[in-house]
């Protein structure tokens, strides 16, 4: 029984038990509408309570019911059958109240919810809008401007958070089923408040306009978070019928869309990278405290991440001054969440009270994961491990967040090497979602189980990766600069790229990028491996000059643009060295528009996945994409160059 009737006096609970999330699927839809039926015609009921078990509140539509053809009852006239109840209906709230789960609640007369409990409309994320009243019916409590920046973004409230705007009526104190009854029974013979027929506060017009504004710039070429915040805009000039059928239409309109098909891929896809083959059996270990050697940019960024997930954290540095620049560090970056709203001041002093800093590597012996963010040279690497392996327990785990060196042969100084693993985050670590996890040669099933576990609980986005250089995505990130530096060399200049990809809907060109992180890293790294670099491989100069002329990018107030006064300008000096280096490798210089510019990277990118895929580095095509999205920026709304090739799309189903 998806839904399940049963009677606390004269009050009547409603319980949804639809495992894994309570997604409203037809059964779900169907068994709410009969139940709330009964209960108003039961003369005995006198209000009436919807509630759900297992883990969560209703985390939405189906998804799998997306694509196939819609079976009745909708979820708006589910929505619109609460809304209408004769008798109050209180939706009581655990876990997370997600679209069409949200919007089951906000028809309801009344919401309570447990202290951590949240709320979204993260329909955006599909490619879609909300399709049940979502955008007309939260605008009613929550005020226009705030509506429209949440169902634009698809982000997340919490129950405190909805109690302050209006959203949600109380947070229960004990039992959520017994508060909620009780709060029925009080509305109980007394006037509905039905949302629909709550009038939209007056609101800032210009507020509600620069919100809309900042949706569409922000989506770079999406569509759904535009047309959801137009939608609740709508909710203030409209009758509800009328914004309803608006909505309805709109969404109708976008669920069938191929943005809205390749994002339903990429949620698929997130949920394919967790399953290792081999590894539904093994059961992570239970990991409490998170040791962190290096507290630079990297380290920090760990370091924070695992203390917002709320493990305890031993940060090692080499010395004490160090290890104080590395508090500091963290301290800095808490400033800019507590400066920007993410968090509070008691929710920096909770955080940083769970993080201990240490100058003395023995602090690392309690610790049941370590994992090291240091200089990323092999040698610095083994020493490291080497002492390590006689400092933490026999079987903590080691990890090392290496970029471009080889785990194996960092694993060789590792005593036990099956505890030893590969996590690679991404910069700037606490709010880059994907971590690479590499899989060594000598890693154990349960220890890669526990590091994919471990990152899903810091709330990211792991992917497997098996062992070559830049091992997925930097990998792929090679190729994909090579062939921009190609194009360089035959006729294209860095602006030009750089508007291609930016059009495409990457938040930054590549040189761009490369003038924020700095030129002077990858030149370090081609300097070293210079000696054992192919000759017969084409190879660009374009960049090391730059570097012999001291443009490092931002750093230096040049690279491959100039930002004199902070603006970033193009430089006819790097132009007229780029032509130079043309000339010299016996170029002729043509024109290439932005097509030809995204075609060719794409190839690159798509033949350089295949060879990841024959060489057994990813498991799955639907990873490539993930890793590209969530640590280069790829538009998630084009599915990924392995889905735009027709590569990946049956991997993620
Ligand atoms: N429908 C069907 N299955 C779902 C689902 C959904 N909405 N959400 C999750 N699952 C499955 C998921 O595939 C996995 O299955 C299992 O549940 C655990 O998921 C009209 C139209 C709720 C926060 O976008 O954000 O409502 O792989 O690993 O990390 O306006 O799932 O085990 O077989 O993610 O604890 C809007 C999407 C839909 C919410 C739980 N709702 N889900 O996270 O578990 S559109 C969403 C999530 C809509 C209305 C519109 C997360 C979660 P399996 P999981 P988790």
């Amino acid at each position: 029984m998806s839904v399940s009737l049963s009677r606390d006096g004269d009050v009547a609970v409603i319980l949804i038990d639809n495992p894994p999330v309570n997604a409203a699927s037809q059964a779900v839809r169907a068994g709410v509408v009969d139940t709330l039926a009964t209960a108003n015609a039961d003369p005995a009921i006198a209000a009436i309570v919807i509630a759900c078990a297992g883990k969560t509140f209703v985390a939405g539509a189906d998804v799998r019911e997306f694509g196939k053809p819609p079976v009745p009852p909708f979820l708006p006239d589910v929505v619109l059958s609460i809304e209408n109840s004769a008798k109050p209906v209180v939706a009581a709230v655990h876990g997370t109240a997600l679209g069409g789960g949200f919007e089951i609640a906000l028809a309801a007369h009344a919401r309570i919810a447990i202290e951590d409990a949240s709320f979204g409309l993260p329909e955006v994320k599909l490619g879609i809008v909300p399709g049940a009243g979502g955008t007309q019916r939260l605008p009613r409590l929550a005020g226009m401007v705030t509506a429209i920046e949440l169902a634009a973004s698809g982000r997340r409230i919490s129950a405190g958070e909805a109690q302050k705007l209006g959203v949600i009526d109380r947070i229960a104190e004990g039992g959520l089923i017994a508060a909620a009854t009780a709060f029925a029974r009080e509305l109980a013979g007394k006037p509905l408040r039905r949302t629909g027929d709550l009038p939209v506060r007056p609101f800032d017009e210009q507020q509600a306009a620069a919100q809309i504004a900042a949706a569409d710039k922000k989506a770079r070429g999406q569509i759904s978070p535009g047309e959801a915040a137009r939608l609740v805009r709508l909710a203030a000039d409209l009758r509800l019928s009328e914004g309803l059928a608006r909505e309805r239409a709109k969404f109708l309109e976008l669920v069938g869309s191929e943005q809205a098909a390749a994002l339903r891929y990429v949620f698929a896809a997130e949920r394919a990278a967790g399953k290792i083959p081999g590894l539904e059996d093994v059961a992570p270990r239970a990991i409490g405290n998170v040791g962190v050697v290096g507290a630079g940019l990297m380290g920090a960024g760990i370091a924070v991440s695992f203390a917002d997930a709320g493990y305890s954290v031993t940060v090692v540095e080499r010395d004490q001054p160090s290890a104080e620049a590395g508090r500091s560090r963290v301290e800095s970056l808490y400033d800019r969440m507590v400066k920007s709203g993410r968090i509070d001041a008691a929710g920096k002093a909770e955080r940083l009270g769970r993080m201990n800093f240490f100058a003395d590597r023995a602090a690392l012996s309690g610790s049941d994961l370590v994992i090291e963010a240091v200089f990323d040279d092999l040698d610095v690497k083994r020493e490291l491990f080497s002492a390590l392996s006689g400092i933490v327990r026999p079987d903590a785990i080691l990890a090392t967040n290496t970029s471009y060196l080889d785990p194996d042969a960092i694993a060789e100084v590792v005593a036990n090497p099956q505890r030893f693993v590969g996590l690679h985050f991404f910069s700037p670590a606490n709010v880059m979602r994907l971590v690479e996890v590499v899989r060594t040669a000598t890693v154990s099933p349960e220890v890669l189980a526990t590091g994919l576990s471990v990152v899903k609980r810091l709330g990211k986005l792991g992917v497997v990766s098996g062992v070559c250089e830049g091992f997925i995505g930097n990998r792929i990130f090679t190729v994909y600069r090579q062939h921009c530096d190609f194009m360089l060399e035959e006729g294209a200049l860095p602006h030009e790229i750089d508007a291609a990809m930016e059009a495409f809907g990457f938040p930054m060109g590549p040189y761009a990028v490369n003038d924020l992180a700095g030129l002077d890293i990858s030149w370090a790294r081609r300097k070293r491996n210079a000696a054992t670099r192919d000759p017969s491989e084409r190879y660009v100069v374009i960049a090391d000059r730059l570097c012999e002329a001291g443009r490092f990018g931002q750093k230096t107030g040049k690279g491959y643009y100039s930002y004199a006064d902070g603006r970033k300008t193009v430089d006819p000096e790097v132009t007229a060295l780029i032509e130079a280096v043309s000339r010299e490798g016996g170029h002729v210089r043509r024109s290439f528009g932005p097509d030809e510019i995204v075609e060719r990277i794409m190839t690159a990118i798509v033949e350089e996945g295949r060879k990841i895929l024959d060489e057994g580095i990813a498991l799955r095509a639907s990873d490539i994409d993930l890793v590209l999205i969530n640590g280069y920026g790829y538009p998630a709304w084009r599915g990924g160059p392995m889905y735009q090739a027709g590569l990946a799309a049956a991997d993620a189903q």
